[in-house]
């Protein structure tokens, strides 16, 4: 597939059999997600990798040696021309053309190449290609990556002015219920790139397994992991996560989620689950993390601490789904607790409790919370800030109108579910999910940050991951990123969708296909 990936490039971007290619090419501009604006002409220009370069404007506040835009100046290159190594290689086919220079000029108003997106990152950015030159212009950085991702989609001369409807295009990975290798997140984050996704909501633990190696607890992976050495993410692992992202502009936010969901926590921290029991006697088994014991504070305080330490993002998510009470139930302790709590027999007491301490921890970090909808569900009163976000089946623009009318921030999963394959769940039920379709005052509605597509790992590893999320992970993409008015209609989004799917095989990310039909790209 490479090979010939990176020949359909030669035929669309150089000019050796231009008019041949015109004749039978009806190019579809895969542009996608669609531009807030975009104006495109019939001119077509052609490039060749010699008298091809990438500039910074003279006005740029972002010069050579920006790590951010040199590297991404080098990435883009070798889309562009994949298979251009030495000069010597192509000279032959430049006596058939003469290729005429094509200079990227790139402006950025404001430096920080070295930080991290965050959650105001100014992603805009316009963009005007015409002969021999395209000018991109941005605030930040991340608008200019941003930029360059749509130029890498446009071959007519063609003026966009972009940016985000929504601040926060998640994408969920689970790697309890299977290990994904790191290349496998790495080329993810590459994918994300591509559809202008910003934030990998990392869900690194769960029941099943604990691959995050702590530096603090150590035995949570030594004990928790499926294996303690291959199928763990050690700290090295984990930075090079957060650099592949940061280069991209996406933010890593990890899920350490409790109290629920912590059976793998147990095998290295004991004590820290609450012992089931049958009659008055432990039965063995253990439930959620025990809120009613000094120690687990304790230990969810250095974790919490150490998690600040390595994720630099300035949110951290909770979880807090999906708690089983029948174990707290079953414990005595737990009862006696409840009993001087003043919570009577109502658990979901108990769970806010739980996490509202935790949440305050995180706030002492000076991190944001973000949570599933259970905690608010429990406690529609909100005692302090925290980020919602909503993944419960039924009517979860009801949810939204609720989250907000609290005066919460909120993030869209229930309608995004990717694990769950075609033929259900076929990309247009992603895309014609409508975020803002509740009733509500236009301050409840700029409370919805942004969406999440969800893959949980329940039938989902290495083997299938990436056919599973492309291209319908790019239908969510482009429901957060583009205008919703010009982006109401599937069908005509289909070709514009197939076309990058195209794209993405060409570029070496397994995209299953949308339907019947071929690449164009498989025929050169
Ligand atoms: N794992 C965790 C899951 C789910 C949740 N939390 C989940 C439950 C039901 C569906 C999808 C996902 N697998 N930790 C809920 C947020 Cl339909």
């Amino acid at each position: 597939m490479s090979r010939s990936g990176s020949h359909s490039h030669r035929v669309r971007w150089w000019c050796l059999i231009v008019a041949v290619v015109a004749v039978w090419v009806q190019q579809v501009e895969g542009v996608w997600p669609l531009p807030q604006q975009l104006h495109q002409s019939a001119d077509r220009d052609c490039l060749s990798p010699q008298r091809f370069s990438f500039t910074y404007g003279r006005d740029s506040a972002a010069q050579t040696g920006c790590s951010v835009l040199d590297a991404a100046f080098k990435r883009y290159f070798s889309i562009i021309f994949p298979d251009f190594t030495t000069l010597s290689e192509n000279v032959l086919q430049y006596m058939w053309s003469e290729p005429q220079p094509f200079v990227v000029s790139v402006s950025v108003k404001t430096r920080g190449c070295d930080g991290y997106p965050d959650e105001d990152s100014d992603e805009s950015y316009t963009l005007s290609v015409s002969e021999g030159q395209a000018v991109l212009r941005s605030v930040s950085v991340w608008g200019a990556l941003r930029g360059l991702e749509s130029l890498m989609l446009v071959i007519n001369s063609t003026e966009i002015v972009d940016f985000p409807r929504f601040a926060f295009r998640g994408l969920l990975l689970d790697t309890s219920r299977h290990y994904l290798p790191l290349y496998a997140i790495l080329k993810t984050l590459d994918a994300m790139a591509y559809s202008k996704l910003n934030v990998f909501h990392w869900h690194i633990v769960d029941d099943p397994s604990f691959p995050y190696q702590s530096r603090t607890f150590p035995d949570l992976s030594n004990k928790g992991a499926f294996h303690p050495f291959t199928h763990i993410y050690t700290q090295s692992d984990v930075i090079r996560v957060i650099e592949h992202a940061r280069m991209r502009g996406i933010r890593v936010v990890p899920e350490f989620d409790s109290p629920g969901h912590t059976q793998s926590w147990g095998k290295g921290q004991p004590g820290l689950l609450t012992p089931c029991y049958k009659g008055s006697v432990p039965s063995g088994s253990f439930g959620p993390v025990d809120p009613t014991v000094d120690t687990t504070y304790k230990f969810m305080a250095s974790l919490l601490k150490e998690v600040k330490f390595v994720f630099p993002d300035s949110y951290v998510h909770l979880g807090g789904d999906e708690v089983s009470f029948a174990c707290w139930q079953s414990n005595p302790n737990v009862r006696k607790f409840m009993e001087k709590m003043g919570f009577g027999k109502d658990f979901t007491k108990l769970e806010s409790f739980y996490m509202e301490s935790i949440m305050n921890m995180t706030a002492a970090l000076n991190k944001t919370s973000i949570v599933w909808q259970d905690v608010f569900d429990y406690h529609e009163r909100p005692r302090s800030k925290y980020v919602v976000e909503v993944w419960k089946q039924g009517c979860y623009l009801c949810k939204m109108r609720r989250v907000t009318k609290a005066g919460l921030k909120v993030i869209l999963a229930a309608p995004f579910y990717l694990d769950l394959p075609i033929p259900t769940h076929s990309w247009a039920r992603y895309y014609n999910v409508r975020p803002l379709a509740f009733r509500g005052t236009d301050e409840q509605k700029k409370l919805v940050i942004g969406g999440e597509v969800a893959m949980w790992g329940e039938y989902v590893d290495a083997t299938n991951l990436s056919p599973r999320l492309w291209p319908r992970a790019c239908a969510a993409a482009e429901r957060l990123w583009s205008n919703e008015e010009k982006t109401l209609n599937a069908d005509l989004a289909f070709p514009r969708l197939k076309e990058f799917r195209c794209e993405l095989l060409r570029r070496g990310i397994q995209a299953e296909p949308l339907f019947v039909g071929h690449c164009r790209h498989e025929y050169d």
